[in-house]
């Protein structure tokens, strides 16, 4: 079927004719129910059985900002795709891939409505005790096993090709890299922090700092990267952690995911001066946060390197004090990234809801300055960053100033 965008009807249609999903004849309702930046997204459900699944289709622009913005539908491809590698290597930290149709660009998957996204979780004061064990473990497996450390190097450089992602990509370097640190027509901020953010414009030494990070996002190929791993994009319960939309996958350099899981949780740590009135409970939340990040790294690293020792098929990862140096930049990139991550989502094209559902402009720019200056601290202090704390020993000597 040549490419068109599906009504909620034709979903329901689509979803029936495909075998060994549901019988014949059955009843199915859909909603469109997608509220990201780029995509279709239908819930289709069986009243009598209860079961049900999810179609998403890319459209051939980007949602957030209409038809002007024209997108390649070839995300669908590299989403599902990424999704099954990611799957084969921990299936129970992502939906289940039931079908994909490359002329349609729409993927059939597991319906995780049983879950919530984790940003509104954070927004509504939730805390998640197995998250960061659930994460650590994805972005360890997920791109250990996509590195050279891990794959073989003809499948390896195989994948580098099948996920160029240009398209995509290129939105990364634009909008996390680029227009947020000059007057870029795509910027979109608070009024109230406009000297703040000239300030950042202005900042000769941090912006080549940001620059050097967009090199190494433009040309370090480390590992299968998810692209876009915000809290927006994982799905929570207290007892379970699923990863879905990543339509950014690409090569790119290992800190770029944990840095964007880091930056989206200390985003909430900002907002908390505009979403709890309570300054106790204000308080201990975002020692919560901050215990979520160290875990988060720690658990990452320590089953990075657990892989490395007992999977590494590479023999010069064998070489004395290579695993440490390695870790080393990689906490370095990690907090770079993050910083980068924090600034755009203040400054750029496509705010959080975390920061943007404070409704009072002033507190809201308080929350947004605190941010600012978290960001930018983590990207010019990151090369003397060692330890899990020495991140956050920075957030808690931004909070004080
Ligand atoms: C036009 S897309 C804007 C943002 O949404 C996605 O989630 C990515 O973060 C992208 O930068
Ligand atoms: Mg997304």
């Amino acid at each position: 079927m040549a490419y068109r965008a599906l009504s909620e009807q034709e979903a329901v249609q689509y979803v029936k004719e495909l075998p060994g999903l549901f019988e014949p004849g059955a009843e199915l309702t859909s909603r469109e129910i997608g509220d990201g930046n780029l995509n279709l997204v239908f819930h289709i459900r069986e009243e009598a059985t209860g079961k049900s699944v999810i179609v998403k289709q890319a459209l051939p622009y980007a949602r957030v900002v209409g038809e002007s913005w024209p997108l390649t539908l070839d995300r669908a491809r590299i989403e599902s795709e990424a999704l099954r590698i990611q799957y084969k290597h921990v299936p129970d930290l992502v939906p289940e891939v039931y079908h994909y149709d490359a002329e349609l660009a729409l993927t059939v998957m597991e319906d995780l409505s049983d879950h919530v996204l984790m940003r509104k979780g954070l927004i509504e004061g939730e805390r998640y005790p197995h998250f960061a064990k659930h994460i650590g473990r994805f972005m360890a497996h997920t791109l250990f096993y996509t590195s050279d450390l891990g794959a073989h190097p003809y499948e390896k450089k195989t994948l580098v090709g099948t996920f160029l992602n240009p398209e995509l990509c290129k939105i990364t370097e634009d909008l996390v890299f680029t227009d947020p640190y000059e007057d870029a027509p795509t910027n979109n901020f608070n009024p109230l922090i406009r000297k703040e953010v000239e300030a950042i414009w202005n900042h000769k030494p941090l912006k080549l700092e940001i620059a050097k990070l967009k090199y190494d996002f433009l040309t370090r190929a480390e590992a299968l990267l998810h692209g876009d791993l915000h809290t927006g994009s994982i799905f929570v319960t207290k007892q379970s952690t699923k990863v879905i939309d990543p339509e950014f996958a690409y090569y790119g350099p290992i800190g770029f995911d944990i840095g964007a899981v880091i930056a989206n949780l200390l985003l909430n740590y900002a907002a908390q001066h505009g979403l709890e009135p309570d300054a106790g409970k204000r308080e201990s939340y975002r020692e919560y946060l901050l215990t979520t990040v160290e875990d988060v790294w720690n658990e990452f690293v320590s089953q990075f390197v657990q892989l490395w020792h007992k999977q590494a098929k590479e023999r010069s990862a064998h070489v004395e004090g290579l695993w440490q140096s390695y870790v080393k930049r990689l906490i370095a990139d990690t907090a770079g990234f993050a910083g980068c991550k924090i600034l755009r989502r203040v400054i750029g094209l496509a705010g959080v809801a975390d920061l943007n559902t404070i409704q009072d402009d002033q507190t809201r720019a308080e929350a947004e300055r605190l941010a600012l200056l978290i960001g930018q601290e983590l990207i010019l202090k990151r090369s003397g960053i060692e330890e899990s704390t020495d991140m956050t020993d920075i957030v808690r000597q931004a909070t004080a100033r």
